[in-house]
């Protein structure tokens, strides 16, 4: 496809047209997830920018190096039908900072609204039963990860298993985002990631405030990868599927992870 039967394909897309319909469902919720700093937000940018072509805004507050920037759950709708959501990242990926992610990717933190880190077993349950969030979404997990940031050999397994329980959890194995490309050795963080399971690896030079000059190379990037999310929905769409009954299935594992979390304690 070229740029503008990508576009199109991207901003005509609605659940509708699915082979079952949309089966109760009326969003795609991109959800980027990652450490601190890593582009999360820039990436949300870049995609915003490369499927509306005006000048390069920077919706998503992006900008610290070392991250923590992002502290709320935000939402930024690209179309009508597929929004992204930029997480609040975290430092490790230990049980008590994947707990926290698994509540945002499982939809159970409201949008739009500061994210608190905490490890309490109380607040962790009570936040789970108000949780007031869409059911309608179908979750697509997209896991962000800078090229100049070194992989200790110990934190290896520990992402394989983070993007695992995604895969659980959503049905979707995590979607990989490697950015900052031209600073680091990419390829090596290619088969580092395909070597965990990854399905789909994309590498990136994220559009910033600092250097928004586009290409086309750069656009398709991002475009590429918006496609790549809607070929993911339509897959998980082929089969009957039921929005209240995965809710309560995805509730269940967290229930499950943080009581076997608070036991550990
Ligand atoms: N060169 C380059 N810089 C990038 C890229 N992605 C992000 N940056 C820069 O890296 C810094 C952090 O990017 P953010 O998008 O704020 O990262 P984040 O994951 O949202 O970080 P927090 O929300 O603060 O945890 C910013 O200064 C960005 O301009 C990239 O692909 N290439
Ligand atoms: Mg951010």
């Amino acid at each position: 496809m070229d740029i503008e039967q990508l576009k199109n394909c991207i901003l005509s897309y609605t659940l509708n047209n699915c082979p079952l319909g949309n089966q109760g469902f009326n969003r795609v919720l991109i959800q980027t997830m990652g450490f601190l700093g890593h582009g999360k937000s820039s990436l949300i940018n870049s995609c915003k920018y490369a499927l509306y072509d005006k000048e390069f805004i920077a919706h998503a507050q992006a900008g610290s190096a070392d991250g923590g920037l992002t502290t709320a759950r935000n939402a930024y709708p690209l179309t009508p039908t597929i929004t992204m959501v930029d997480n609040r990242g975290c430092a490790t990926l230990n049980p008590f900072e994947t707990g926290e992610f698994y509540t945002q990717l499982a939809n159970f933190a409201a949008l739009n609204t500061a994210i608190e880190w905490t490890t309490e077993f109380d607040v962790v349950l009570d936040r789970l039963e108000d949780s007031e969030s869409n059911v309608n979404d179908i979750i697509v997990p997209v896991f962000v990860y800078s090229v100049k940031r070194e992989m200790a050999a110990d934190e290896v397994e520990d992402i394989k298993q983070f993007l695992k329980t995604c895969r659980d959890l959503t049905g979707i194995f995590p979607i990989i985002v490697l950015t900052h490309k031209t600073c680091g050795p990419f390829s090596k963080f290619r088969d580092l990631f395909e070597g965990l399971g990854a399905e789909e690896i994309f590498s990136v030079e994220n559009y910033t405030q600092e250097d928004n000059l586009k290409t086309l190379g750069r656009h398709l990037q991002f475009l590429n990868l918006i496609h790549k999310v809607l070929q993911n929905v339509n897959f998980r769409m082929s089969e009957e599927r039921n929005p209240r009954k995965e809710r309560i299935e995805r509730k269940k594992f967290l229930h499950k992870f943080f009581h076997e979390r608070e036991i550990k304690k």
